[in-house]
């Protein structure tokens, strides 16, 4: 919304023009949504708490978790909020991947909504049926993917790259849709079981949010593109504006939702930053860099098939539980040792991914 502005108030003050740079307005995305969620959070917590949005805590679970029964959730909101306040502010809304981007957040952000509201505060411990969640998210994650297929302007907006072998583009068909499909409804899913622990998915949220705004920054350049051997994608580069925005707004809910927590963030966040960060990931072209740099949720949601899998077939558990957090927390780590320790993974995990950027 600023850049149009900004442009406007050139004709008075040449030196608006440095608004116009991605790099800048990323940062500036970024510290914005960091300081709605860190001015916000108390007032928002504090409604929270008297809406009676807090967390019943399963029986079944780590008993260190019994402890946290009535601590708030639904903390999302505010992630959300600050993402978007943020990025309309930033970024070019000229630009259909802003709105993409924006749209399946926001659509994943509703049908979280939904499960969490039925769960807190309608006290329906079903929440939304699984099946309509999958529905849901399906039609969400199916209308984006055909949406980008069809508005695809060039040949390398749909076409996989594989990192090390600058040489090897494989051009999806179709297939684009179902990765596109999977990536949103999947990661979806996956940051939502990873989210179990004070801090567990939103920090790697952040590392991953800041390595894919640069990878958005260079795929939308055409120099750095072309330097760096990568799909040059117009129009990417804006997405850098969303990625700081859910960076500084990430950091912002991590001041409240680290341990002891004091909000956990509810569906509402969980789902919507996980479709988000799956979405991003394709249209950077990114898909395979990705699953690396998201490897801390991957792990968790393999965890989680591998155990029922395993259950199901010989009737024995691989883990004492999963997702794979439980496990740890189990054998006696205590959470921040599992926390932290999932967190240093996860950096190393992103530096990888962006290491592929050089090493091709
Ligand atoms: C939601 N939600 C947390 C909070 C958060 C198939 C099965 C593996 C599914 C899985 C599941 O339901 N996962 C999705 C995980 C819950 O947190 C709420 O949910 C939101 C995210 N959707 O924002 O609102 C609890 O997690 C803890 N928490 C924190 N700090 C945070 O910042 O401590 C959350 C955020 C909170 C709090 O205790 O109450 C959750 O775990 O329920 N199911 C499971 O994870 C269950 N695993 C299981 O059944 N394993 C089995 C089989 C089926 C694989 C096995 O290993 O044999 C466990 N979950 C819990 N207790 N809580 C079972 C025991």
């Amino acid at each position: 919304m600023l850049v149009k502005l900004f442009e406007w108030l050139q004709q008075y003050n040449s030196g608006f023009s440095v608004f116009g740079y991605i790099t800048l307005r990323a940062i500036l995305g970024a510290l914005t949504a960091l300081a709605l969620s860190l001015l916000l959070g108390p007032s928002f917590i504090r409604r929270l708490v008297k809406g009676q949005a807090s967390q019943p805590i399963r029986e079944l679970g780590p008993k260190t978790h019994f402890a946290k029964a009535g601590t708030p959730t639904m903390g999302g909101a505010l992630i959300l909020f600050a993402i978007v306040i943020s990025t309309l502010l930033w970024a070019d809304l000229d630009n259909r991947f802003v709105w993409v981007v924006l749209l399946v957040t926001l659509f994943f952000g509703v049908i979280g909504w939904v499960d969490d509201y039925r769960k807190l505060v309608l006290k329906d411990s079903r929440g939304l049926a699984a099946r309509w969640k999958y529905l849901a998210q399906s039609l969400v994650g199916l209308a984006a993917a055909i949406y980008l297929y069809y508005s695809a302007e060039s040949p390398a907006e749909t076409e996989l790259i594989v990192p090390f072998f600058k040489d090897i583009v494989i051009p999806l068909g179709f297939g684009y849709i179902v990765i596109t499909y999977f990536f949103i409804v999947g990661f979806s899913n996956a940051v939502n079981l990873t989210d179990g622990l004070d801090g567990l998915a939103i920090m790697p949220s952040v590392f991953i949010a800041s390595a894919l705004g640069i990878f958005a920054y260079a795929t939308g350049h055409t120099l750095f593109s072309e330097y760096l051997a990568i799909p040059y994608v117009p129009g990417t580069g804006e997405l850098a504006i969303f990625c700081g925005a859910l960076a500084g707004a990430g950091l912002g809910f991590l001041w409240f939702n680290t341990y002891p927590a004091q909000v956990f963030m509810g569906d509402i966040g969980a789902l919507a930053m996980g479709a988000a960060l799956g979405l991003i990931a394709v249209l950077v072209r990114q898909e395979i860099v990705f699953v690396l740099m998201a490897g801390v949720f991957v792990m968790e949601t393999v965890s989680v098939i591998l155990q029922v899998a395993s259950f199901k077939l010989t009737g024995k558990r691989i883990f004492r539980m999963a997702p794979i957090h439980h496990h740890f927390e189990l054998k006696g780590w205590p959470e921040p040792r599992v926390i932290v320790r999932f967190w240093i993974i996860s950096v190393i995990l992103v530096l990888a991914g962006l290491a592929t950027l050089k090493i091709r």
